[in-house]
């Protein structure tokens, strides 16, 4: 069965015209888009999104970074989402992310990384359920 993962279209690649062709590669990469949305993340969302990271030097920046401008949260389906999700996306810092990884193809800077993905089921779950509600996501059954 399917599992889910979130991912966030970050407002660097948002900005850039960067979401179809993320997306796409998503899709090929086995992914289905359950559900997606435009946001633009208010400064207490921000905070409360990244608050395991409350307190690290890059905290403040990654809040600002996060609401300069539009995102696009969605939520992902396939086996081993979670796993999966992170090989597609490669690491956080693009000139150490692998060939054909989202990040190497459309991340700027550690900070300005195109795309977030959850790390793992547990936050994935809280992740999901931050931006969506329950029938936002029954479109596709599973
Ligand atoms: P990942 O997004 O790969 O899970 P984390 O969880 O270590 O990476 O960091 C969360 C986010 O914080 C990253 N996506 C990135 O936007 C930002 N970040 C992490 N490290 C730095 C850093 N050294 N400088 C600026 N931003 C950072």
């Amino acid at each position: 069965m399917a599992e889910s993962t979130l991912g966030i279209i970050k407002p660097d690649a948002f900005a850039a015209g960067k979401t179809g062709r993320i997306m796409a590669l998503l899709e090929e990469a086995g992914f289905t888009v359950r559900a997606a949305k435009t946001r633009r993340l208010a400064q207490a969302e921000a905070e409360a999104f990244y608050e395991v990271h409350r307190g690290r030097p890059f905290y403040q920046e990654l809040v600002a970074f996060m609401t300069s401008g539009p995102c696009l949260p969605m939520v992902l389906d396939r086996d081993d989402a979670v796993a999966e999700m992170r090989r597609v996306i490669g690491a956080t810092d693009p000139a150490e992310a692998a060939e054909g990884t989202v990040r190497k193809l459309y991340a700027e800077s550690k900070g300005r990384n195109a795309i977030h993905a959850s790390d793992s089921d547990e936050n994935a779950a809280r992740e999901i359920a931050f931006f969506f509600a329950e029938g936002e996501l029954a479109g596709l059954g599973g």
